[in-house]
């Protein structure tokens, strides 16, 4: 064929691929790798951002294959989840109906894009043979105390009856529905991710192959302090209240006390006068969200109790007031409230008119509480605490911290910002939770044998309240595995971040049915070499699946303390986004000469921004393939920003690799015949020298650009100048030989890239057996020595005149080949010679006067 015709090519490359199971990974003696892309949530079609992240993650994919390495390169489906069910709702269509179809659809397209995975370890998280495991996973931490059921206040949605996730409540209300969400004590499971905070944080500092940010993040999630737990008595009662502070140097100035409106010692300190007041404010706090209640600007109001608690250090009564600020899951629920050293303490303690007591002077100023405006966070001496004045407060910490402990008043501690993580969720698309309720027996896990626990597909999904599993009687009813009575099967599902925290390690066994991994294969291949994805999973996918790695590691099934070694995170892919005034955002293509092509208004460009459905400003990637081929789509999604940069899509980019393909198809076939057959000899002289050089050069970058680095933007452009020397080289007809080298080491560094035009060409450059088998090209140390350089000559430092030189030449012939250069001496003439500063290999400057 003469002229490149993507469309055609790529289908033939890529059904020879699938016969000869060309991406297939097996275990062998090779060194193996283990590179995986975030798997795609079934949504129905791939987007841009999927094309990004996964042609990424095939150049590291192919180029280590080609480099000798045993490349573990699987796919599958993140198929449990909410919009299953929204669809459900809206289409009448069955969840798990819908969500194959969309994996059939995107399977499809992926086929498409060439990509070189082994499709026989393809997996769905919807489908019992992965959930089973899942489910015996969670028995096993049940066992061992890491799954367990607490009742906990949960953001609810009383409309669409089911909790919502921080992120689903939006200034108060549900992102569904709008309704004002409310906090509702439900009991749930939870995964004991707590007893894991420690190592989480300790092992950050072994992932040296992640970015800095996505480290700090995951440390401020799990965001450790030290401190003090300190316990204290309330007048007249026989109660304590325990807090937790970091700053235990201040005790001395604690003026009051602010508790959750959750705390469960609410009821105990309300006096029977304040009780009207306190159960009001604790009913309004409640609506409100918890994300917001601890924002700064968040406006602060409490109640007062009636009770008082006992200050331990200095027998101060101190008011035990109810504050919205103060959140039931952190620390113990309850603070000691120092209004002159913490700044919501302040503005709480001004608007109730509680006083206030300095107890930490700074050094350069002095402060006085009458006149204060905003509390002292900084460092300083301690006045007003007793045997401990005069300290600075760092010592003090430490002081009163062992006072605390000696006097049996408190102790040390350490806490986690980091809370157990609930899975419970009240839907039907996701995996049921293994579990019995049996009236005589409690709460009774499914024996393993009973696995999987199928989620029933003949449910009526209706969108009104709760779990349609709740309605399922067949599900419901069932009998105790221990008692044989009759008994209720649990109706929540797993939250579908369960799925994707060990789905990587399912992959390297997919098939295996004994258990969830089989360990032989499990340890070979993990960990994951390169994991690539987005950075809206630095926190919380990659922590759980940093969680379930240790947990799976003490149940004995797998050896390795973490998952991924090396983690890249995506940028963005963008574009401007075009609005009409009478239709609003347009599609690109509806935007014709400036014009809407609804109503001929002029169209408005706006900023440019992340591709979403809901601005419009989307590129179709079975459009683009259509057009330009798949080897088109990848290449300018590669080339047109570093990886980790937000990608600007434009369509004369695309258009540029377009003809650029064009340009390779022909520099190879225009030479095919000239170059047939011909020796590669490296002895040559010349331009042809000269082109051998710039080959060597290219193989260098290229490799030097993929191999950790992903510079592929850079590596291209080597190439694309590599081709621009090729169509250059005058000696076509002398140096066949060369030609050939420079043709085939074009389509060699090409391939990982543009894989089918590439396997296309090296066939017909002559080559049986694909280029998969050709492996990566090397570089000839010789043929990158330069014969000769070229010196820049400055006078009084301008520059008066450039000469070359022999490559190995020394300062003494530098020097005088740069006073000889005849523009140079021109600019000497009549002057003396003070001094000539040599710079090898750069320049020679020559200070006249
Ligand atoms: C007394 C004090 C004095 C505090 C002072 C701060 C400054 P980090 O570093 O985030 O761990 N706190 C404790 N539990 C709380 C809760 N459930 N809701 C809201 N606030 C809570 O901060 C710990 C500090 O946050 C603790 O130290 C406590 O206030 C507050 F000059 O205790 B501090
Ligand atoms: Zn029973």
């Amino acid at each position: 064929e003469e002229r490149y015709d993507a469309g055609g090519i790529e289908g033939k490359w890529q059904a020879h691929w699938e016969k000869e199971q060309t991406f297939k990974a097996a275990q062998d003696g090779r060194d193996k790798y283990y590179l995986l892309e975030m798997f795609p949530y079934p949504s129905g079609r791939i987007h841009m951002g999927h094309v990004r992240n996964y042609s990424i993650g095939d150049v590291v994919a192919r180029f280590k294959r080609l480099q000798g390495f045993n490349v573990l390169h699987p796919m599958g489906w993140d198929a449990f989840g909410m919009p299953a069910e929204n669809a459900a709702i809206q289409h009448g269509t069955h969840p798990g109906k819908w969500t194959y179809e969309n994996i059939d659809n995107m399977r499809a397209q992926l086929k498409k894009m060439g990509f070189s995975y082994d499709w026989d370890r393809e997996l769905a998280t919807c489908h019992p043979e992965y959930y089973r495991w899942e489910q015996l996973i969670f028995l096993k931490m049940f066992e061992k105390g890491l799954a367990y059921k607490k009742s906990s206040f949960v953001n609810w949605c009383p409309d669409c009856q089911t909790v919502l996730a921080n992120e689903q409540v939006e200034n108060g209300a549900c992102w569904r529905c709008g309704m004002l969400v409310e906090q509702k004590e439900l009991e749930q499971w939870f995964f004991k991710i707590t007893d894991y905070a420690q190592e989480l944080l300790d092992d950050t500092c072994r992932l040296s192959g992640w970015p800095e940010p996505v480290l700090t993040m995951q440390r401020n999630w799990i965001g450790r302090s030290t401190g003090c737990e300190i316990a204290f008595p309330v007048a007249d009662a026989d109660l304590q209240i325990r807090v937790f502070t970091t700053r235990p140097d201040t005790l001395f100035g604690a003026t009051f006390m602010s508790l959750a409106a959750e705390h469960p010692m609410v009821a105990d300190l309300t006096t029977p006068d304040r009780r009207a007041e306190v159960e009001a404010f604790v009913a309004r706090v409640r609506t409100q969200d918890k994300a917001r209640r601890t924002s700064d600007d968040f406006v602060k109001e409490g109640v007062f109790t009636g009770s008082y608690a006992i200050n331990p250090v200095n027998g101060l009564r101190l008011p035990v007031f109810l504050a919205n600020f103060v959140l039931m899951d952190y620390g113990t629920g309850a603070v000691m409230a120092v209004p002159t050293h913490d700044q919501r303490d302040f503005e709480f303690a001004r608007k109730y008119d509680i006083p206030m007591v300095l107890v930490i002077q700074p050094e350069n100023q002095t402060l006085d509480v009458a006149v204060m405006d905003e509390a002292w966070v900084g460092s300083g001496c301690l006045v007003n605490s007793g045997p401990f004045d005069g300290l600075d407060n760092e010592t003090a910490k430490e002081k009163i911290a062992e006072y605390l402990e000696a006097q049996g008043f408190g102790r040390k501690t350490i806490n986690y910002r980091l809370r157990d993580w609930g899975v419970s969720r009240q839907r039907y698309w996701g995996t049921p939770i293994p579990i019995i309720y049996c009236p005589h027996c409690g709460i009774v896990p499914v024996p393993e044998k009973d696995l999987p626990v199928v989620l029933p597909m003949d449910v009526e999904i209706s969108g009104e309240g709760g779990s349609p599993l709740a309605r399922h009687q067949a599900f419901l009813k069932t009998n105790c595995p221990t008692c044989g009575g009759d008994a209720r099967r649990e109706t929540d599902t797993f939250d579908t971040f369960v799925e994707s925290s060990w789905y990587f390690a399912r992959y390297t066994c997919p098939r295996f049915d004994q258990g969830p991994l089989d360990r032989e294969a499990v340890d070979h291949w993990l960990p994951v070499d390169q994991y690539i994805g987005g950075i809206e999973h630095a926190v919380m996918h990659l922590l759980y699946a940093r969680f379930f790695t240790k947990v799976m590691r003490d149940l004995g099934m797998l050896s390795q303390d973490e998952p991924f070694r090396n983690l890249l995170t995506q940028g963005m892919v963008c574009m401007d986004t075009v609005s009409c005034p009478a239709h609003g955002w347009l599609f690109p293509e509806q935007a014709v000469d400036g014009k809407c092509s609804l109503c001929g208004a002029s169209v408005k460009t706006g900023r440019t921004e992340k591709m979403s459905k809901s601005k419009k400003n989307v590129v179709d990637p079975d459009q683009l393939i259509a057009r330009y081929g798949a080897d088109t789509a990848r290449l300018f999604s590669l080339f047109a920003a570093p990886p980790e940069k937000d990608l600007e899509w434009n369509e004369q980019g695309v258009e540029g690799c377009y003809r650029f393909l064009h340009r390779v198809w022909r520099a190879v076939y225009d030479n095919l015949e000239r170059i047939a057959g011909a020796d590669i000899l490296p002895e040559v002289d010349g331009a042809a020298r000269d082109l051998r050089r710039q080959v060597h050069r290219t193989i260098k970058k290229v490799t030097e650009d993929i191999d950790g680095r992903f510079h592929f933007n850079t590596a291209i452009a080597s190439v694309m100048e590599l081709v621009n020397a090729v169509y250059g080289f005058e000696e076509k007809a002398r140096h066949p030989g060369v030609m050939r080298e420079a043709l085939e080491a074009t389509v060699r560094l090409l391939a990982p890239f543009v894989p089918h035009i590439c396997e296309e060409l090296w066939t017909c450059l002559g080559h049986a057996g694909g280029i998969e088998s050709a492996g990566w090209p090397d570089w000839d140390e010789t043929a990158l020595v330069e014969d000769s350089k070229t010196i820049v000559v400055q006078v009084n430092g301008k520059v008066r005149g450039k000469v070359t030189v022999a490559a190995d030449a020394d300062e003494a012939s530098l020097r005088q080949a740069a006073l000889e250069e005849s523009n140079v001496a021109r600019f000497l003439e009549g002057k003396t010679v003070r001094k000539v500063v040599v710079v090898p290999s750069r320049l020679v400057n020559i200070v006249a006067s």
